[in-house]
């Protein structure tokens, strides 16, 4: 079968550099419509040189395929750049982490920075990863010895502008990944303080980024990790389109008709650390309409899980996981409530609905997304997820594996929501361009990624950790403002319990039909 990237042209590839005479001033602007729209007695040319096969000279950059090029090796994910440079902002968190070890096992040359804000962020608040991870020397050391890879780290912060560029004119990646980001919704609305921060070290944190991006190394792809809580949940129910309206999209207003396609879509985040992922949107949008920058801005939808191989390899490897809650996402927290006796906090009625993805599955989307770069001047959106759940659903589905996997008496309860969001809305998102343009298919169902969960944390001594961060699971910080722990409304008994409620998305494949890739670590 054709790889999904077996097309894409040298004019994708970051191993070029542009010549000749060019002025590609449109966002997104495609190759075809950019030559069918010159004049004919134009005298632009598009030529390239490759900085990986200087005997080629100088040469037209769609005269050659990833799948005819020696430099674009197969690999389970398409064809990859051999040895491609890749460097991950924010590379000891969550996702940077299992990034790296993801990426290293496949043969890319992976570098990164961090500069610890993630831990300090949840040391103010008292709370730590219930994971133990060590410091970055230690956790690359052990990267070496058990997987044999070596990654080039430097302690920085996204805003030392100076230190960073160096390091980005030493490395020359090929590919940056921006998760050098603060991801928390409710420690944005603690106060003014961290509502300032967050978008302090987001919006500033990626301007900064964008200019050194153009100054050293503007053929690099950029992959910037944006939120599907951009869009917000549109109680018209109208689709929640990939970034921007399709072609067919039209207006209709007092009997008269505009298209919209190519336009972007309204965003209506809902909360301060959304509204600064929305602000990183148009300043990457607008770079690379100025610059000819090339990114793509993934959408991702809630993350959840600690599965990846290389995670697996050695406790010592494993990645972070905050079920605090400012930190911690609804899934990885609902299982360490299961399993501390908490019952599963659904915020408000539990029928609002997220689009959510395994973490695996994000390292595959990352991948494919990488190893298929943007054209020059193109912004390209994904919306990031594998499926689409209530909230309420998925409580039921940890009480479910809980209990009938694990023995645990699981409860589940509605809580007073602290957070100014509908709790019952339409939802239609569109998450067509992954699986269609890139090959990505979901290899993990929520339950199969709970049983996993549920497997790694109860295990005696990260089930003592979830214990001593008691005191940070129930919320108490408020939209409004508010700091005061929610009430309980309601404790829902097992019986009331809706069954089947499946959602939409990959279903429970391993943990139904028990698979090797299930059994004890
Ligand atoms: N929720 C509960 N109970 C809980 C925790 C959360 O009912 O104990 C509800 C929330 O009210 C919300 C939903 O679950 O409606 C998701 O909350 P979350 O805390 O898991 O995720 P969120 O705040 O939306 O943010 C997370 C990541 C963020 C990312 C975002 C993707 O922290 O970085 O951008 O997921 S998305 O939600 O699609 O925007």
């Amino acid at each position: 079968m054709k790889l999904h990237n077996a097309d894409k042209t040298c004019w994708n590839c970051p191993a070029i550099d542009l010549a000749g005479k060019v002025d590609f001033r449109a966002c997104g602007q495609s190759v075809e419509s950019f030559q069918k729209n010159l004049p004919e007695d134009s005298d632009v040319l598009i030529m390239a040189e490759c900085k990986r096969r200087p005997e080629l000279g100088l040469f037209d950059p769609m005269s050659i395929t990833f799948e005819e090029c020696p430099e674009w090796i197969e690999s389970p994910y398409g064809y990859m750049l051999k040895d491609m440079r890749v460097m991950i902002l924010g590379i000891d968190g969550y996702l940077g982490w299992t990034l790296a070890l993801w990426l290293g096992s496949l043969g890319f040359q992976v570098s990164g920075i961090d500069n610890y804000a993630r831990r300090m962020w949840l040391m103010e608040q008292g709370a730590d990863t219930v994971v133990p991870i060590a410091m970055m020397p230690e956790r690359l050391e052990v990267a070496k010895q058990v997987l044999g890879q070596e990654i080039n780290f430097r302690r920085m912060d996204i805003s030392a502008r100076s230190q960073l560029r160096e390091f980005i004119a030493d490395v020359q990646p090929e590919a940056i990944v921006h998760y050098a980001e603060c991801p928390s919704a409710p420690f944005s609305m603690i106060d003014a303080e961290h509502a300032i921060e967050v978008q302090r070290n987001n919006v500033l944190g990626t301007l900064g980024l964008l200019f050194i991006i153009r100054d050293t190394v503007p053929e690099s792809a950029l992959l910037k990790l944006g939120t599907m809580g951009e869009y917000g949940t549109p109680l018209t129910g109208r689709p929640i389109f990939e970034g921007m309206f399709p072609a067919d999209a039209v207006l209709r207003w007092d009997n008269r008709e505009w298209s919209l396609g190519g336009e972007l879509t309204p965003r209506d985040p809902v909360s301060f650390y959304h509204v600064s992922k929305v602000q990183d949107t148009f300043n990457v949008y607008e770079s690379c309409k100025y610059w000819w920058l090339r990114s793509y801005d993934i959408m991702q939808g809630v993350i959840y899980g600690v599965h990846t191989p290389q995670l697996a390899a050695d406790p010592r490897l494993r990645t972070r996981l905050d079920i605090d809650e400012w930190f911690g996402t609804v899934i990885n927290r609902f299982v360490a409530q299961a399993i501390v006796g908490i019952p599963l906090t659904i915020y408000g009625a539990g029928e609002q609905v997220r689009g959510f993805i395994g973490l695996r599955d994000a390292m595959q989307c990352m991948t494919r997304l990488i190893v298929s770069p943007p054209e020059p001047g193109q912004y390209g959106v994904v919306n990031q997820m594998s499926g689409y759940y209530s909230i309420r659903e998925l409580a039921e589905k940890v009480a479910r594996v809980g209990r009938r996997e694990f023995g645990l008496d699981v409860k589940i309860q509605r809580v007073e929501n602290p957070r100014v969001e509908a709790d019952r809305h339409p939802f239609e998102p569109i998450f067509e361009n992954l699986p269609k343009q890139f090959g990505f298919e979901p290899q993990v169902s929520p339950e199969d990624e709970i049983y996993r969960m549920f497997e790694l944390l109860t295990q005696p001594h990260i089930r003592k950790r979830i214990q001593q961060m008691m005191y940070h699971i129930v919320p108490r910080t408020w939209w409004t403002g508010e700091h005061r722990r929610v009430k309980t409304i309601e404790l829902i008994e097992p019986d009331q319990e809706v069954i089947g409620g499946d959602g939409h998305g990959a279903k429970p494949s391993k943990y139904t039909q028990p698979s090797p890739a299930l059994t004890k670590e």
